[in-house]
């Protein structure tokens, strides 16, 4: 037998005993509120509001710029970040689903890997989660204040505001749960700020006496659109309920809580009924007092982040971390009148990316190129230094963090909603949208729209039957075709069996 030398054997040891390779493989703190806004993030240059911690990630790392989803919804959107595929495929197309948690996720590949995995916040997904080593998750949509949180070892009851209780719990993991020596994936996701945007004790009387400046198509018509943008249930003006409004005080706060609240939002309300308002100024106000309490849930997600944020800089663990925020899907904040999301429109159709990774990705950096919810899985499986499924039908962008160009990157995104019609009769639809281009199809009624969105970025002129744009409205057909059969989107949704295997038909 050949002696191996000394150094050798020490290096190989060192790899083979998974010390080394553990060393090596950055963490990765995935952060994910549920409907913020990126016109709510001062890194993406909000005019209502500052989030100086989450912009610590973005002054620190890179900001995406055209980061889009596949079906803008809360659900939709968790499922086809779990699993790198569009809902047709993964089963998941609206929030009546049920998720298959047989199915393949990053989580899955990455715990196999050695990666120590926990979820801690919001899952929504209805199903257990799977793939995780620990995992304390709210039941369904779950309250602001007072969650029952669910684990694999039954639920347990808090008292407090749930931003706070959820950071606290991924805080505990971080620090006393977990093993130092292995790397790990932290998915640690905020209920805040989903309707029905109830402030935390902190912050509940923030932004008053201010008026927040109102977008520009507050006051939208509806017209030279297609008629599903006129027919949908979620303005501003019409649709927010007494609760969302705060005319009635939330239901399940201790006496402590609810006296807090009441002298808060006692006074504020007394001065709206002495007021009177009606028409376009009772629409200003509803919209004061939607933003406002959104913002308010706002803060305190920034609040809650920065705290995570300087635990992974007195820990040392911050240079190979890979921390990522981002949101299920983007939302309206008045713009076209609306609160809410679904639509292709831009606001709700683009989401807030930010990535932060010292040892990798040169601070303060911006990247335009379009990529997806859809590419999340195969990106942190390419940084863990994993093979990506050829079933996941996203692609890395791990080169783009490390300052590398991606030459054949995609040049347009597939987009495809499904829920109607309840709640708020958003018509289905599916699209494509290219640099500068979005074709739209509401197949239900069979109209279309092409937004020219360098001429037009609030999309409020559909040039879809202008003769300029013929040619244009070509392409961008045939574009969507390819698509389609790319993505294997034939109209037909993914059925499991009972054993959550893919049934043949
Ligand atoms: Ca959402």
């Amino acid at each position: 037998m050949k002696r191996i030398p000394p150094a050798f054997a020490l290096l190989a040891a060192l790899l083979f005993s998974g010390v080394a390779a553990a060393a090596d493989k950055p963490n990765i703190l995935f952060i994910m509120s549920d409907d913020h806004a990126y016109n709510a993030l001062s890194c993406y240059g909000s005019k209502i509001n500052k989030t100086p911690n989450l912009d610590r990630i973005a002054n620190e790392g890179m900001r995406f710029d055209n980061c889009m989803v596949t079906n803008s919804i809360c659900g939709p959107c968790r499922a086809v970040i779990l699993t790198g595929k569009y809902s047709h495929l993964n089963g998941f197309i609206d929030n009546r689903s049920r998720f298959n948690g047989k199915q393949l996720t990053y989580p899955k590949l990455l715990q196999k890997a050695g990666y120590q995995t926990a979820v801690v916040g919001k899952w929504h997904l209805v199903s257990d989660p799977t793939g995780f080593d620990y995992w304390e998750v709210l039941q369904g949509q779950g309250p602001y204040y007072n969650p029952k949180m669910l684990s694999s070892n039954g639920v347990h009851d808090y008292t407090g505001y749930t931003t706070d209780i959820i950071t606290d719990l991924a805080l505990t993991w971080l620090k006393e749960t977990r093993d130092p020596n292995k790397p790990f994936l932290l998915v640690y996701q905020h209920k805040a700020p989903h309707r029905n945007w109830q402030p935390g004790p902190k912050y509940l009387n923030m932004y008053d006496g201010e008026t927040i400046p109102e977008p520009e198509t507050l006051f939208d018509d509806y017209e030279n659109r297609a008629s599903p943008a006129g027919e949908q249930e979620m303005t501003i003006a019409r649709h927010l309920s007494p609760d969302d409004l705060k005319l009635t005080p939330p239901r399940n706060l201790t006496k402590e809580q609810l006296a807090t609240w009441n002298a808060a939002y006692e006074p504020k309300n007394k001065e709206f009924e002495a007021a009177k308002l009606t028409g376009d100024d009772l629409v200003r106000w509803k919209y004061q007092r939607y933003i406002k309490d959104y913002l308010r849930c706002v803060a305190s997600v920034d609040d809650n982040v920065g705290r995570v944020l300087d635990y992974l800089d007195e820990s040392g663990l911050a240079e190979n971390t890979i921390v990522v925020y981002t949101s299920d899907q983007s939302f309206y904040l008045g713009e076209h009148g609306w609160y809410d999301k679904r639509w292709m429109y831009e606001e709700s159709f683009r989401t807030p990316l930010m990535v932060r990774w010292p040892k990798k990705i040169k601070a303060g950096t911006t990247n335009d190129a379009l990529v997806m919810n859809l590419d999340f899985a195969e990106t942190f499986l390419d940084a863990a230094g994993l093979p990506i499924p050829a079933e996941m039908q996203g692609r890395s962008f791990l080169p783009m963090l490390e300052g590398k160009e991606i030459p054949d990157w995609r040049k347009s995104v597939y987009y495809h909603y499904y829920e109607y019609p309840q709640p708020h009769r958003v018509a289905p639809h599916y699209g494509v949208r290219n640099a500068r281009y979005k074709l739209i199809h509401f197949y239900n009624t069979d109209e279309w729209e092409l937004f020219d969105l360098e001429n037009d970025p609030h999309e409020l002129m559909s040039v879809y039957d202008d003769s300029e744009y013929a040619e244009i409205k070509n392409e961008l057909k045939a574009e969507l075709n390819e698509l389609r059969k790319k993505y294997e989107d034939d109209g037909t949704v993914v059925q499991f069996d009972k054993e959550g295997n893919v049934k043949k038909s």
